[in-house]
């Protein structure tokens, strides 16, 4: 199963992730995550995205495909996985669709985590992360509304979008990602 997990900053992505990778043994691909590592281990990658990351601002597209590129090589792929934060762009999702159409791998579904905006700042109000200011959250939702949101319409034209309703428990949450999956797993 090849799923991409879309949603706005603090939708609970990460959090239903771990639940869906576990259920139905996916690599997790968290470009988050991924980032956040380079940055404490400081490499190139880390050096460059540390300062887009707490302006609240989008990493550059060529970096992000570069990571993502070499990230699908590795064998724990091959049976499946979750990009979790990938693409959040029109330019990463074509990359995507490019790399994907060269290895004859399509992607099956592609979840849209959907929470409003006042519940958004109020989970990432409670949380502790560097780039989880105020301000700095809203610029993130700015790059969201700007730069993510437009690829719903991207993939929902090629059918393969589903929405989740992301209000509610965490298990409740997962249930109707269930819902959406388990056709998929056979
Ligand atoms: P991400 O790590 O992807 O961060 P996120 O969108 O903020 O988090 P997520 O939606 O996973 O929320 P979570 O489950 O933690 O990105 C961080 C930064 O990296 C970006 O701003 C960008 O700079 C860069 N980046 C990453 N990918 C990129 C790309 N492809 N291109 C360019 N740049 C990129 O949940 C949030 C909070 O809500 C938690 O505290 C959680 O406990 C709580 N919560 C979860 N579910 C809940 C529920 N049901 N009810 C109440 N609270 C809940």
């Amino acid at each position: 199963m090849r799923i991409v997990f879309i949603g706005p900053p603090g939708a609970g992505k990460g959090t239903q992730a771990e639940r869906i990778v576990a259920a139905y043994r996916l690599a997790h691909l968290s470009t988050g995550d991924m980032l956040r590592a380079a940055v404490l281990a400081k490499t190139d990658v880390g050096l460059q995205a540390q300062e887009y990351m707490s302006a609240g601002q989008l990493v550059p597209d060529p970096i992000m495909v570069d990571v993502v590129h070499q990230r699908l090589q590795q064998a724990d792929c091959r049976q499946g996985y979750l990009l979790d934060g990938f693409p959040r762009t029109l330019a990463q999702a074509e990359a995507l669709d490019r790399l994907l159409a060269a290895a004859r791998t399509p992607l099956d579904r592609v979840l849209e985590l959907h929470v409003p905006e006042e519940e958004l700042f109020r989970r990432l109000a409670g949380r502790a992360r560097a780039d989880d200011q105020p301000e700095v959250i809203r610029q993130r939702l700015v790059a969201y509304r700007r730069q993510t949101e437009p690829l719903l319409e991207y993939y929902a034209k090629r059918g393969l979008l589903q929405s989740v309703d992301g209000l509610g428990a965490v298990d409740e949450i997962f249930e109707r990602i269930r819902s959406l999956l388990d056709p998929l797993a056979g």
